[in-house]
């Protein structure tokens, strides 16, 4: 961001929020429904035995998965054995039209991992280190309910600023703060017109 040349304070550097990006919900609902129905929402295990709260699906030639053996990419749903829905091409140039919004542009996403948060769901504080290049940013899709993004910093430990997401809002971040921790506060209860109780969260990625 262009703070260089200011002394205060700034709220999220490192962070590009376009609120209200996404133009045509609906049709990118569509698209999710027809997708979830081959790779249905599953909550994945951590490799210590806990279920998330959040059920996750995915799109594209790689999907980001959790169970007993670690954190990875796959080219396959373990549900299904079979390859992941392809990324819908509109879905692929949402993506990058807003990674070069934000400064990056060429972003070339190979996967997209579909996060479903119910009330009470949540992301606790994490890094994404899971991808084999960090100089390729991250774009994040938000749909349904609201929820509070907690932005941290490159320590655990960092103060963390929050950051209230609307359905439409798209994020996109990389560069110095890739590997920043962040996460998503427990999800208050709610209801939007066409997911009712949930929210989706599409991040889109460049796994490999
Ligand atoms: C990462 N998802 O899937 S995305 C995840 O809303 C994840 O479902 C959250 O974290 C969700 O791994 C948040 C948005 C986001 C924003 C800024 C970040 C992720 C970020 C900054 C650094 C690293
Ligand atoms: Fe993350």
């Amino acid at each position: 961001m262009m703070d260089d040349l200011f002394s205060g304070p700034v709220a999220t550097p490192g962070l590009t929020h376009l609120r209200g990006y996404v133009v045509n919900e609906a049709a990118l609902l569509d698209e999710l429904d027809a997708m979830t129905s081959v790779a249905p929402f599953r909550q994945m295990s951590t490799p210590g035995g806990k279920l998330m709260s959040v059920a996750m699906s995915n799109c594209g030639s790689v999907g980001w998965v959790t169970d007993r053996k670690g954190y990875r990419y796959a080219e396959q749903d373990p549900l299904s054995g079979r390859p992941w829905p392809a990324m819908p091409e509109s879905w692929r140039a949402l993506a990058a039209a807003a990674a070069a919004a934000g400064g990056f542009a060429g972003f070339a996403p190979d996967a997209c991992l579909i996060n479903r948060y119910v009330p009470g769901a949540k992301m606790t504080l994490h890094q994404d280190r899971d991808e084999a290049d960090f100089s390729a940013p991250i774009v994040s899709v938000s749909l349904g309910l609201p929820a509070t993004f907690l932005w941290g910093g490159a320590q655990r430990t960092d103060r963390a600023t929050r950051v209230q997401l609307n359905s439409g809002d798209v994020l996109v971040w990389g560069g110095a703060t890739r590997l920043n921790f962040h996460g998503i506060l427990p999800m208050k209860p709610g209801h939007h017109p066409r997911l009712g109780a949930a929210r989706i969260n599409l991040t889109f990625r460049q796994a490999r």
